[in-house]
């Protein structure tokens, strides 16, 4: 073996890269960096490899032996283990310890790209690029990477290191030069801080864009929507239950000139219920606790406690966190955004109406278990606070008025069709509140009327999601994903066929996985998982049952579909395969609202709960899931909740598509918001779902070793047989190539480059290895015999 002594000048530069600094600085240009770990590799391969533990762990080992098939490995701490030597993965040299690019490793495979993120992440550098794209690893603590200082040297370029800084600075340049449109595209699961880094790359827009003031403006809006939009969880604290896409505005200087906000996808249930440990939205509970005196007596607010809807989940606070201050922080923030202390006190309304509608108890009336609202304080104070007739309130509460043919009946409703009726008025009036109050916002910020066109677009959407237990949401949700993932997909595509292009390369031998079949199953019509659910939502009899049964009926043969047992179905999706749950498909598909709650709501005194209806009504004027129950049960039409979905998602793709995506993942090391807590089999699930091993894998299908044709010739020239002195550079590659025999479709000749498959260069290293070892062993033994 190769001590690290006996180096020739070359090799020694490498090593001098071991100064674990070496990381946070500026590293060469990657093609030259994977290039020169190459030679370092070959000297340490049969030393270093990854073991994968029974745990699953990878763990770092040396091979102390190899005989036939097997393998004896020594671990950390003297333990030593034999395994199959095939399942051994090469480990990368130390000297690319935390190297600031996951593409300059030598070995891209997933222990060693663990193994790299941790290593950073030890060290608080919480930002690597994956090629194109920016991982972020959450801290769960505060890391002194941001703030003027940190924005100063991204924007005068003092500081390289990958951060999202350096991405918006990047997205900031390429509008300006490109005179195209750019988005920010940030993902992950729950609890991976895609909100702090939209914050943060907000932040970093603002201080460069602003000047007029309204970018202050635009940062307000961020406590706002998280009062109204964010809810602890049993996995976030601070978790955002809408997806939300904010475009910010430039004017042709560069300089922010409004923006606009779009949100998706409210979880709305939350309103009414939360699991055990969850809270509803932050917004309540900040009411609850920092309402003035004042307020409280208008409201006839009590504390969070006294409120059903507040207190099943048996968790009231959060830790560190102080609700009566936010609630003052959210006043004034919409105070900024221009929404008036009267439409301020509306909103507070709607709130402490939607709690008290949960109080709102039932009787019994007569043997056929048919009940009214019991016509206590909570039932006198909703009345009071949507400014409608008690007894109005009543019968919406305890009947329901349908439509049969050409005449009116009405039917009463027993206990839990009135618990319905009234959970459904709580969810409507909330997420019209969240809705309008996005529409203030925009309002407020539309103040660049007159529109350059050029903008960045900042996207915060729920990741993936795979639980024991997967519902509607995780349906819609992934299916959002699997259309973000295409997007992702066609983009690096893109750049890498235009990296060959320019070299003159063939592209077309270069093959690309799409998931448009698993697409394909959501949106096919008429025999697709979306169209297939929205018309077993308008059969009256259709249930979760017959929906399941229908899927399989239908999809049987779509190779991403699996039919399960009972109400399960199974998708396979790019990041792996996912089985849904069909209960409560139709019921949160249809999300029906009673016309009758709308007529209510219409009849009301105060503005917010007309307003509410009449945009109802506008969304039931186009009804796409034809007329619900139509004999037996409400007579609202609207568009269906998938729909609607896919019809946003759409609009939302066909945005996107016209700008410059940057992509930022993130990822979530451990699942108790911990930091310094690093779970291998957590990141990497997350590095799978996210495509950051999608990344390194669509560069490993293509020719991901490019190399000049000078630097070719400079390092393999000297083993050529034959005489090169006065020959230029790619003549030298080419005979290098025939020499070694290296078959014709591993590589391929660019203008300037040589474009390598995957390992086609260790044959070369190898033997340029073996050459350099002869030399210095023909050196240091005359070196030994001089001493
Ligand atoms: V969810 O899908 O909305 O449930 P997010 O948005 O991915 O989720 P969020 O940004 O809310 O996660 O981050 C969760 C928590 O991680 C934050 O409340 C912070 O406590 C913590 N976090 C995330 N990013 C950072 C960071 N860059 N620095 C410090 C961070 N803390
Ligand atoms: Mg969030």
């Amino acid at each position: 073996p190769y001590s690290r002594h006996g180096v020739s000048v070359e090799e020694q530069s490498l090593t001098d890269d071991v100064d674990p600094s070496a990381a946070a600085m500026p590293l060469p240009h990657s093609d030259e960096r994977r290039w020169s770990d190459t030679s370092a590799y070959a000297r340490k391969k049969i030393l270093q490899s990854w073991v994968q533990l029974p745990n699953g762990n990878w763990e770092l080992g040396k091979i102390l032996s190899t005989s036939g098939e097997e393998s004896v490995i020594s671990l950390p701490e003297g333990k030593v283990m034999k395994v199959i030597s095939e399942t051994l993965v090469p480990a990368n040299p130390d000297i690319l310890d935390g190297v600031d690019d996951l593409m300059q490793l030598s070995y891209l495979n997933e222990p060693s790209v663990l193994y790299n993120l941790n290593y950073r992440y030890n060290q608080d550098m919480i930002y690597t690029k994956a090629g194109p794209v920016l991982v972020a690893v959450n801290p769960f603590k505060e890391v002194p990477l941001y703030g003027n200082r940190y924005i100063e040297a991204y924007r005068k370029k003092s500081n390289e290191s990958p951060h999202v800084y350096a991405i918006a600075d990047t997205a900031i340049r390429e509008m300006i030069r490109d005179e195209v449109n750019q988005s920010i595209i940030i993902s992950g699961e729950s609890g991976a801080g895609k909100t702090e880094t939209a914050k943060i790359a907000m932040q970093y827009l603002a201080a460069l864009g602003g000047g007029s003031g309204i970018e202050y403006e635009i940062l307000k809006t961020n406590p706002i929507l998280e009062a109204f939009g964010n809810a602890k969880t049993l996995r976030n604290d601070n978790s955002s239950r809408f997806g939300k896409l904010i475009e910010i505005h430039f004017s042709e200087s560069g300089k922010i000139s409004g923006a606009q906000v779009q949100t998706f996808l409210l979880e709305k249930s939350r309103v009414v219920q939360c699991a055990e440990g969850e809270r509803s939205y932050h917004i309540f509970y900040q009411l609850c606790a920092g309402a003035s005196p004042a307020l409280r007596e208008k409201l006839n607010l009590t504390s969070a406690h006294e409120y059903k809807y507040l207190g099943q989940s048996n968790c009231y606070s959060i830790n560190g966190v102080d609700d009566a201050e936010l609630f003052h922080s959210v006043k004034e923030a919409l105070d900024i955004v221009h929404v008036s202390k009267e439409d301020q006190e509306s909103v507070f309304a709607m709130l402490a109406a939607v709690l008290w509608l949960g109080n709102v108890s039932f009787t019994v009336i007569d043997n056929e278990n048919h009940v009214e609202p019991v016509a206590d304080e909570s039932l006198s104070t909703v009345a009071k606070l949507i400014g409608c007739n008690i007894n109005e309130l009543k019968l919406s509460l305890s009947k329901r008025n349908m439509r049969v043919g050409k005449d009116t009946i009405v039917q009463k409703l027993t206990l839990p069709q009135a618990i319905d009726a009234r959970d459904a008025l709580a969810k409507s009036v909330y997420s019209c509140l969240f809705d309008w109050l996005v529409e203030q916002i925009n309002e407020s910020l539309a103040v660049g009327k007159r529109r350059t066109g050029r903008s960045i677009s900042i996207l915060d959407i729920y990741g993936f999601e795979s639980f024991d237990k997967n519902s509607f949401e995780q349906f819609c949700i992934n299916y959002a994903n699997e259309r973000l993932q295409q997007h992702f997909n066609r983009h690096l595509f893109k750049l890498e066929q235009e990296e060959y292009i320019q070299d003159g390369i063939d592209w077309t031998r270069v093959d690309f996985e799409d998931n448009q079949d698993c697409l394909s199953l959501f949106e096919k019509k008429p025999l697709g998982l979306l169209s297939l659910l929205d018309e077993e939502s308008t059969f009256p009899n259709g249930t979760d049952l017959t929906l399941a049964n229908k899927l399989k009926q239908h999809l049987h043969s779509n190779s991403c579909f699996k039919g399960d047992r009972e109400k399960l179905f199974t998708v396979v999706h790019y990041a792996g395969e996912v089985t849904y749950d069909t209960t409560g498909f139709l019921e949160k598909n249809r999300d029906l609202l009673h016309l009758d709650s709308i007529q209510l709501l219409s009849s009301c005194s105060c503005h917010l709960p007309r307003a509410f209806a009449s945009s109802m009504l506008i969304q039931s004027e186009k009804p796409v899931v034809g007329p619900l129950y139509k004999a037996g049960g409400a007579d609202s039409q609207r568009l269906s909740v998938a729909t609607k979905f896919k019809g946003q998602l759409f609009q939302l793709m066909q945005r996107l598509g016209n700008t410059t995506p940057h992509f930022i993942r993130c990822i979530k090391p451990n699942n108790v918001q911990s930091p310094g807590l690093y779970e291998q089999g957590l990141v990497l699930q997350q590095l799978r779902c996210c495509g950051v091993l999608e990344v390194v894998r669509i560069s490993r299908s293509g020719f991901p070793t490019r190399v000049s044709h000078q630097k070719f010739a400079r390092r393999y020239g000297f083993l050529l047989v034959e005489n090169i002195a006065d020959k230029d550079p790619l003549s030298v590659s080419v005979a290098i190539l025939h020499q070694f025999n290296i078959l014709p479709e591993m590589y391929q000749v660019g203008y300037t480059k040589l474009f390598f498959r995957t390992g086609q260069i260790g044959v070369l290293e190898d033997t340029r290895n073996r050459t350099l070892h002869g030399i210095l062993r023909v050196q240091s033994s005359f070196r030994g015999y001089q001493a």
